[in-house]
C-alpha cells in the first residue's frame, strides 16, 4: 500500500498482487506520499514534460501521483482505490497529466473508468468490485476508485509495458469567462479622392490595429478585424461614408466576443479656385458688368474639388464697376459642403493717355488735318467721343486704337500739305456722321478711319515711331 495523503492513515490500495509506488513527480518532489501539488509537475520538465499548467481547471485536492507495475501482461487493467483527504466536490471531474499531451479530463472507455464510494464505517475504503463504487466522481464520496489500462489513453507512459503511470487530479472547471475585447476609438478620416483613402493609410492601419483581448487564462489574444462592406484582405481603398469594422476574439475554451467599430471617410477639403486673380481695366467712367472682358473674365474662373465629382460656384457682380477698385467675393462649394471664399478685385483705371485735354492733344491727326487744336470741328469730335465711345466697350476700344495708331502719323503728315489735305478728305464723312445725330453711321465712319489709318501706316512703314510696347494692364482699355 502507498500513503494517499502526507500524514494520517489512508493508503492508495491497488488489486492483489501489484505492486503500487511513488510517481515520477512525487518521488522527485522528495513526497513521502502520493500527494503532490501542481508545482512538484515541474520536476518533470527534465522528462520532457513541456506544458504542465492546467489552465482551466483547478485542483482543489491536490494531485495524486503513483506508478503501478508487476502486471501479469501487458495491456492488462488494473483497479487502485484512493481515499481522499476531503469529500469529492460537486461537478467534479478527473483530470489526468501525461508527459505528450499535458492535461486532459479523464477518458473513460475501453476498460478505463471512474467511480467513487463514501468510506467505510471503519474509516477505510472499500475494495474495488464492491457494489457501493458508483460510476463516475459523485459528491461527498471519499473514495476513488481508477480502473486503468496499460497503454491506454491514461496510462502516462503510453506504452504497453505491464505498468501504469499517474499522475491526476479531481478538477474543477474554472470560469470560463468570454475574453475582455476593447475596441478603438471610432475615427474620421480626410477622403484623398473619389475613391475615398487608401486602406493603407496610416490612420486606418492604427484603427485596426487598435483593438486589445485579454483573457484571464490565456493572456494577451490578437483579436481580428472584418468588415461586411469591404475585403480588408484584398481592397485598397476604404469608401466614402461609414465602414463598420467588427472586432473579435476567441479564447481556448472556445469564448468568443465582438464588437464594433466605425471609420469614417470625408470629404474634408475645400475646393480650389484657378484661372481667377485681381485685373484692371482702363475706362474714363463706370464699366458695366456686362463688359465682355469682364464676364469673359469670371467665365473663365474654375473651381475643382479633388474628391467631390461636383462643385458649386457663385458670386454677384454689381451692375457697374466705378472707377477705382471693386472687390468681388466668389463662392465654392463642394458636395460635402466645404466652401472656398476668394476676394477679386476689378479695377476701372483712367487711361495713362488722357484724350480729355481739352487742347485737342489727343485728336492726333486731325489737329494735324485741320491745323488747329481750336478748330470748331475738333471740339465736335471730342464730344462726340467722351459722349457716345467711351460710353461702351466697343467705342472705347476703337478710341484705344487711335491713340495708339495715330501720333506717328500725325507727325508725318503735320508738314505735307498733300498729306494733309488727303487727310481732311477722309475726315470730312466722318465729321458729317457726327454732326449729324447718328451715332451708329458715325462709328461706322470712325472704323473706316480706322481701316484706312491702318493702311497708312503699313504703306509709310515708319519703325521706331510706334507707341512702344507693354502695358501694366492684364486686359484691354
Ligand atoms: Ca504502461
Ligand atoms: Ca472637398
Amino acid at each position: 500500500m502507498l500513503p494517499s495523503i502526507s500524514c494520517g492513515d489512508l493508503y492508495l490500495q491497488a488489486d492483489n498482487g501489484l505492486r503500487i509506488r511513488l510517481g515520477d513527480a512525487a518521488l522527485a518532489a522528495s513526497k513521502r506520499s502520493a500527494a503532490t501539488t501542481d508545482d512538484d509537475l515541474a520536476f518533470l520538465a527534465n522528462d520532457g514534460a513541456t506544458d504542465t499548467e492546467d489552465r482551466r481547471f483547478e485542483h482543489p485536492l491536490g494531485l495524486v501521483d503513483f506508478r503501478v507495475d508487476g502486471l501479469g501482461e501487458a495491456g492488462q487493467s488494473i483497479n487502485v482505490v484512493v481515499p481522499l483527504a476531503v469529500a469529492i466536490p460537486a461537478a467534479a471531474v478527473y483530470r489526468k497529466f501525461t508527459l505528450a499531451d499535458g492535461w486532459q479530463t479523464f477518458a473513460p472507455g475501453a476498460g478505463d473508468r471512474t467511480a467513487s464510494a463514501p468510506l467505510l464505517a471503519s474509516g477505510d475504503c472499500a475494495l474495488p468490485g464492491d457494489p457501493r463504487f458508483l460510476p463516475g466522481l459523485n459528491a461527498g464520496d471519499r473514495c476513488l476508485l481508477l480502473t486503468l489500462t496499460d497503454g491506454g489513453p491514461n496510462d502516462a507512459d503510453g506504452q504497453q509495458n505491464q505498468q501504469v503511470v499517474d499522475p491526476g487530479a479531481i478538477g474543477l472547471a474554472l470560469p470560463d469567462d468570454e475574453p475582455a475585447l476593447t475596441t478603438p476609438a471610432n475615427v474620421v478620416i480626410s477622403a484623398e479622392s473619389g475613391e475615398g483613402s487608401p486602406l493603407n493609410d496610416a490612420d486606418i492601419q492604427a484603427f485596426l490595429a487598435g483593438a486589445t483581448c485579454t483573457d484571464f487564462i490565456d493572456g494577451i489574444l490578437v483579436p481580428s478585424a472584418n468588415s461586411t462592406v469591404i475585403d480588408l484582405d484584398t481592397a485598397t481603398d476604404l469608401p466614402l461614408g461609414e465602414t463598420s469594422i467588427t472586432f473579435s476574439c476567441t479564447n481556448s475554451g472556445g469564448n468568443a466576443v465582438s464588437a464594433d467599430g466605425t471609420v469614417t471617410v470625408q470629404d474634408s477639403t475645400s475646393p480650389a479656385f484657378e484661372n481667377l486673380t485681381s485685373f484692371a481695366i482702363e475706362s474714363r467712367t463706370a464699366v458695366s458688368a456686362s463688359d465682355p472682358d469682364i464676364t469673359a473674365h469670371f467665365a473663365a474662373a474654375l473651381c475643382t474639388d479633388a474628391v467631390s465629382g461636383a462643385v458649386t460656384l457663385t458670386f454677384d457682380l454689381p451692375a457697374t464697376f466705378p472707377l477705382g477698385s471693386t472687390p468681388v467675393m466668389l463662392a465654392c462649394a463642394d458636395d460635402a459642403g466645404n466652401t472656398s471664399m476668394l476676394s477679386v478685385n476689378v479695377t476701372v483705371v483712367e487711361p495713362a493717355v488722357s484724350p480729355d485735354t481739352g487742347d485737342g492733344a489727343g485728336c492726333f491727326i486731325a489737329t494735324a488735318a485741320y491745323g488747329s487744336t481750336l478748330h470748331p470741328y475738333l471740339g465736335q469730335l471730342r464730344t462726340f467721343r467722351d459722349e457716345q465711345l467711351l460710353q461702351n466697350a466697343p467705342g472705347r476700344a476703337v478710341v484705344h486704337s487711335y491713340y495708339r495708331l495715330s501720333p506717328p502719323l500725325a507727325e508725318f503728315i503735320h508738314d505735307n500739305d498733300l498729306l494733309r489735305a488727303i487727310s481732311r478728305a477722309v475726315l470730312a464723312p466722318l465729321v458729317i456722321a457726327v454732326i449729324s445725330p447718328n451715332a451708329a453711321a458715325t462709328i461706322m465712319g470712325m472704323m473706316l478711319v480706322a481701316f484706312a489709318l491702318r493702311l497708312v501706316l503699313r504703306a509709310t512703314d515708319q519703325p521706331g515711331r510706334g507707341r512702344p510696347a507693354g502695358t501694366s494692364l492684364k486686359t484691354r482699355v
